[in-house]
């Protein structure tokens, strides 16, 4: 089967998954155009959007053949391995594995935690999600137990799994800013979280 071209991105700039893919993009120097979607007005909802790719979640990534791939994390690994330069999904076998658990572990145990307080108990989020108050409230704590897990493993560690800058990093970051939307502020205890989020406030990509 022939890898085919790819071609541009559909994505919507307030959203986190979709910088989740624009900084790994910068990163790694690839230059591709973004087609904006307006998720508050619905507009991944219509039929045009949703029948075509299949799904009405950004990002997604479309090639030339007409295909599409979505999820944030395989339009990541698809530009890995198309522009191996710089990787970002770690390069020895141990360095792959620790880069895949803590990418997860920052998705599953920070990233979404943050959504689900926000989805869930922002009224003005009631245009995406069937909204349920508890599950909201719910997540709270997950939250914070997600940046005591994440400020642990910073410590003594330059980035989320060692010496080098990883998607880990990305989700981490992407989550740590995502934070303003539920209005929940660092803790100066959080040294670790503090010193890697300025350290990583110097790289260009940031600012995507
Ligand atoms: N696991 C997916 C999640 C995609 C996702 O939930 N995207 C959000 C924007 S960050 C979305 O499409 N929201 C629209 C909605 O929920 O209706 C990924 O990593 O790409």
């Amino acid at each position: 089967m022939s890898t085919p071209k790819p071609h541009r991105i559909i994505e919507n700039r307030a959203a986190p998954n979709c910088r989740r893919v624009r900084i790994f993009l910068a990163e790694k120097g690839i230059d591709i155009p973004f087609e904006q979607i307006d998720i508050m007005a619905g507009e991944h909802f219509q039929e045009k959007h949703k029948d075509m790719v299949g799904t009405f979640r950004v990002p997604v990534l479309a090639f030339t053949d007409g295909s599409f791939i979505t999820e944030s994390i395989a339009i990541c690994r698809f530009f890995e391995e198309y522009s191996p330069r710089r990787p970002l999904f770690g390069k020895t076998d141990y360095e792959k594995a620790l880069v895949e658990m803590w990418q997860r572990r920052v998705e599953f145990e920070l990233l979404w935690p943050i959504a689900f307080v926000l989805r869930h108990g922002n009224p003005k989020m009631s245009v995406l999600e069937k909204q349920c108050l508890a599950w909201s409230e719910a997540n709270k704590p997950r939250v914070l137990e997600g940046l005591e897990t994440l400020n642990k493993q910073l410590d003594g560690n330059e980035y989320v799994t060692g010496p080098n800058f990883s998607i880990a990093d990305i989700t981490a970051i992407v989550s740590i800013n995502f934070l303003r939307t539920i209005k929940v502020d660092i803790s100066p205890k959080m040294g670790s979280i503090i010193r890697w989020r300025e350290n990583l406030s110097k790289r260009i990509s940031m600012s995507v």
